[in-house]
């Protein structure tokens, strides 16, 4: 489909960024799934030596399908790059990220990167973040009191919002990697990143929310015709 060339380019670009003994953190999603591929062919191919920290279960277990060698970010300890998907992206490079639920650990990950590199197709490129969903991984104890201090913030920041509950996945309440929640926010438009940012983070039962902000370098947006338009 048009929409996977577009992710495939944009995956060949940000792996042809790789240099031999990088260490590298792998994304998740599936734009994500294009550039491990593209990575493991590219190992078969140059012998590359690389260290590989993953940001889900999922990329772990497709990057070993694929031989790709993944190793604990704490064994590593610091990554030179890191390549990974987005739900949205603005003219700043401020990103939307959680669709697949991963956005603690790639969070984590990206942190701990000399260089963030996002790669995506033409839909995640937005003027104003918020038309995909906030996601906010919280802790299950006392979600409902959770939920009630989101909603304050949002009333206090004069955010419009819908119910706001658990992520489901199959008819079944979704748990991230590490057994939490996932909430999804639909705020329509995001313009205050910052107060969003910080008046989640006050919240106790709140890990962490899938806005990152200052945190990509590089966003390499692919097309259809294989083309790349990279945004700095
Ligand atoms: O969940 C995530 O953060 C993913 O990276 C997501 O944002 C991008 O997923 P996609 O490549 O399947 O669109």
């Amino acid at each position: 489909s048009p929409s996977d060339l577009a992710k495939d380019a944009a995956a060949r670009a940000g792996v042809a960024l790789v240099q031999d003994g990088m260490r590298l953190g792998l994304g998740t999603g599936s734009t994500a799934v294009f550039m491990v591929h593209r990575l493991a062919e590219r190992i078969r191919a140059e012998g590359l030596r690389l260290r590989c920290a993953a940001t889900s279960r999922a990329t772990c277990d497709l990057a070993g399908q694929l031989g790709i060698h993944i190793e604990e970010l704490d064994e590593i300890g610091w990554l030179d790059l890191t390549l990974d998907g987005a739900d949205e992206i603005d003219p700043d490079l401020n990103l939307i990220k959680g669709g697949g639920g991963a956005h603690l650990r790639e969070k984590i990950v990206a942190a701990a990167s000399d260089r963030m590199v996002v790669i995506a197709d033409p839909t995640k490129v937005v003027e104003t973040l918020g038309a995909f969903h906030l996601p906010v991984e919280v802790i299950p104890f006392g979600v409902e009191t959770t939920i009630v201090h989101i909603r304050r913030l949002l009333d206090s920041l004069d955010l419009t919002h819908r119910p706001i509950l658990p992520r489901q996945r199959d008819g079944r309440i979704f748990h991230t990697d590490e057994d939490n929640l996932i909430l999804d926010l639909s705020l329509d438009v995001i313009t205050d990143c910052s107060a969003i940012s910080s008046g989640l983070h006050a919240i106790p039962g709140v890990v962490e929310h899938g806005l990152f902000l200052g945190m990509c370098d590089l966003a390499l947006v692919g097309a259809p015709d294989g083309s790349v338009i990279e945004m700095t």
